[in-house]
């Protein structure tokens, strides 16, 4: 523990997902897995150790989703809430808490964090011209408006971030810029905010990422760099929204906190949640102690795109705060791709985590091992399947899972599972197996905490190569009948081997180790780094079982035939068919009263092609209806049809004829019509809905 060995507690994070939707991998192999291996590898080292997340419930992630699916925020986050938490849960990362950011600790926590400011009055009050659009009466930030970057020309950068350069933004920095809503370009409108002085505390920021280089990641160095040569501006922190946590301010009615002014305070309420649920105490993970020796470490997990506000924003707002430690490191991930194409929620180009976990259950480490193999530490990777059922067949099964495999049998085959010698206690007797095993011990470890998962996986599967090597060379199999000691005792060295695999395995493959350590019939669950690995005289091993399992063609197949499903279902459809409409939601729908009704009367109105003056009995009266299907109908045939009547559609004069509803029809790419109407025998006036 070179750099870190130094501190006595951490705190590290993992990004909190918008709760607007469902984990897939690019979210596991951004924040979520190279968090989990590392929180678990520092527990092996007996560090004390909080790992917090949760759901990220505000913003306009939040309020555009449960537009488009025509329901409330609310509704949202409370779905997606739970089926994210189920998904860490059952795919076992191992987060100390997942909280969410609509709960009152987290409301409270943030409005304290910004009257902190706002009394020592770090704010810049300011009346400014803001996009608004007239159609929805709202003032448009962040994701409700896009536009092109000045930066890197990306043309859906939002209106507080583009995601392609990571580069932060005001709505005003954008190139043609165009409401999310309305799809028009938006009009200014007068509006008072509290920004952040990122200008004021540019020297300070400068000074200190300055002290990051070589220990921060060069693609999260570079950027800062680079955001800092380009001068910092100060950044609003408020937002006329009816979605988020009231600004605590008596003239900032109606006025919300930005997202991320208060997303990753969540990582702070979060803390304080847990040290009540456990009894802890919260402050010594975030608050500078009066020994600075005692400061704890915080370490953030992030994807590229968060960048910014966890190495500029935050920081600032915690220096400012003055009270609280700044993040020692921020390892962020790039992107990964699958099957050659950028992940794409809206396209659902994506394997879905709650999916992959019904789909191929007790499958989680083979996911974590793939995810590791092709971490996006230094530049976007790719996951396709075809990689993955190759890594788990080549690797897992025919090296880590036929070494232990060869030798639980072995073991069991020639002495019934008991590990007896001469001696009291059953060592690493081979000297050179020994100095190569300590070397990937170095080199996982050096990795680890260099926050490169990559090659210290491959060093822990080359430990299960080393002990496959030394098998190989030994051929217990066969000298058991010439030198029946010698044999025994290359087993047995091979058992304390496989006793480290699981102590390295560990942070990578938790169940996987876990299932080693039950066959060695170890006698606590979990190895911690620097325990001792021997076996006493006369112990027993468990039954052993297979590891994993190799993966059939079938099943990749349906994978892949699963995501080309899904993407012709995202595209487009033929051209025959017009664009699914925006969304709106029950309530709008529900104010529509459509009925079952029957024709009682036709004829053609006089001196016009189209028109039809209807009567028609709704269940509710008699009434007359005027109808633009004169081309298609004769009047005569259309007598005793059933229809579907709209029947609180504003009464409208047409050719002199007071036309009360409207008769639904279907109307294909050829213009051509058909009533609607139910299928089975229904009264008139029945509900529509
Ligand atoms: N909710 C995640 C995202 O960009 C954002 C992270 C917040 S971390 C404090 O998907
Ligand atoms: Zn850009």
């Amino acid at each position: 523990m070179s750099q870190l060995n130094k501190y006595k507690r951490f705190t590290i994070t993992s990004a909190l997902p918008y709760a607007n939707g469902p984990l897939h991998i690019g979210h596991l192999a951004g924040a979520y897995i190279p968090g989990d291996i590392f929180v678990r590898y520092l527990r092996l080292k007996k560090k004390d150790v909080v790992y917090v997340c949760g759901s990220d419930e505000h913003g306009a992630a939040i309020t555009i989703k449960a537009k488009k699916e025509g329901t409330t925020p609310q509704a949202i986050i409370d779905k997606y809430h739970e089926q994210i938490k189920d998904s860490f849960e059952q795919f076992g990362i191992a987060f100390d808490i997942y909280h969410r950011t609509s709960s009152p600790i987290h409301h409270e926590l943030s409005q304290e964090f910004f009257l902190n400011l706002y009394e020592k009055d770090e704010f810049i009050e300011k009346v400014s011209e803001q996009y608004y659009d007239e159609d929805f009466n709202q003032f448009l930030a962040d994701r409700y408006i896009i536009g092109t970057c000045p930066n890197c020309h990306n043309e859906n950068a939002y209106g507080d971030q583009c995601e392609k350069c990571g580069t932060s933004l005001s709505p005003t920095d954008l190139i043609n810029p165009v409401s999310t809503l309305s799809g028009k370009p938006p009009v200014l409108k007068l509006t008072k905010h509290w920004y952040l002085p990122l200008d004021k505390y540019q020297p300070w920021l400068e000074q200190w990422i300055d002290t990051k280089e070589g220990s921060w990641k060069v693609n999260v160095f570079g950027q800062c760099k680079s955001w800092l040569k380009q001068g910092l501006q100060p950044r609003s922190m408020t937002r006329d929204l009816d979605w988020g946590i009231d600004v605590p301010l008596a003239d900032a009615k109606g006025k919300k906190l930005y997202v991320w002014m208060d997303a990753p305070i969540g990582y702070i309420s979060a803390t304080k949640q847990w040290a009540i649920d456990h009894n802890k105490d919260w402050k010594l993970y975030w608050k500078k102690q009066a020994d600075e020796q005692d400061n704890a470490c915080l370490i953030h997990f992030i994807g590229k795109d968060n960048i910014v506000f966890h190495c500029i924003t935050f920081p600032s707002i915690l220096h400012a705060h003055g009270e609280y430690i700044l993040p020692q490191n921020v390892p962020a991930n790039e992107f990964l791709n699958l099957e050659g194409d950028k992940l794409s929620t809206s396209r659902n180009h994506a394997v879905w985590l709650h999916e992959y976990l019904e789909e191929l259950p007790n499958k989680q480490d083979e996911l974590r091992y793939v995810l590791t193999s092709i971490l996006p530490e230094t530049s976007d990777s790719e996951f396709t399947w075809k990689d993955y059922q190759a890594r788990i067949n080549n690797e897992l099964v025919a090296i880590l899972g036929n070494f232990v495999n060869r030798v639980m049998i072995l073991m069991h085959k020639f002495y019934e599972g008991k590990v007896e010698a001469e001696t009291d206690r059953i060592e690493l007797t081979d000297a050179a197996l020994k100095a190569e095993l300590g070397g990937y011990y170095d080199e996982i470890e050096k990795n680890l905490e260099a926050y490169r998962y990559r090659q210290a996986l491959q060093a822990v599967m080359d430990v299960a190569r080393l002990g496959n090597r030394y098998l190989t060379e030994k051929e217990p199999w066969k000298t058991i009948k010439t030198d029946p000691e010698g044999a025994k005792q290359a087993l047995h060295n091979c058992l304390v081997l496989i006793g480290h695999l699981a102590t390295c395995a560990q942070p990578f493959l938790p169940a996987t180790a876990k299932k080693i350590i039950g066959m060695l019939n170890w006698p606590n669950e979990v190895i911690p780094y620097d325990q001792e690995i021997y076996f006493n005289n006369g112990h027993q091993l468990n039954p052993s079982a297979l590891l994993f399992e190799k993966i059939e063609d079938e099943v990749i197949e349906r994978q892949l035939q699963k995501l080309q499903a899904k993407k012709e279902a995202a595209a487009p459809k033929s051209a025959d068919v017009l664009p699914a409409k925006e969304n709106i939601n029950y309530e709008t729908f529900t104010t529509m009263d459509i009925r079952t009704g029957i024709i009682l009367t036709a004829e053609k109105i006089a001196k016009t092609k189209k028109l039809l003056k209807l009567t028609i009995d709704t269940g509710i009266d008699e009434r007359t209806i005027v109808s633009g299907i004169a081309e298609y109908y004769e009047p005569e045939a259309i007598v005793g049809q059933k229809v579907s009547v709209l029947v609180n559609l504003e009464p409208r004069e047409i050719k002199g004829i007071l036309s009360q509803g409207m008769i639904l029809m279907a109307e294909d790419s050829q213009g051509k019509l058909s009533f609607v109407a139910p299928v089975d025998d229904f009264h008139n006036g029945s509900v529509i809905r």
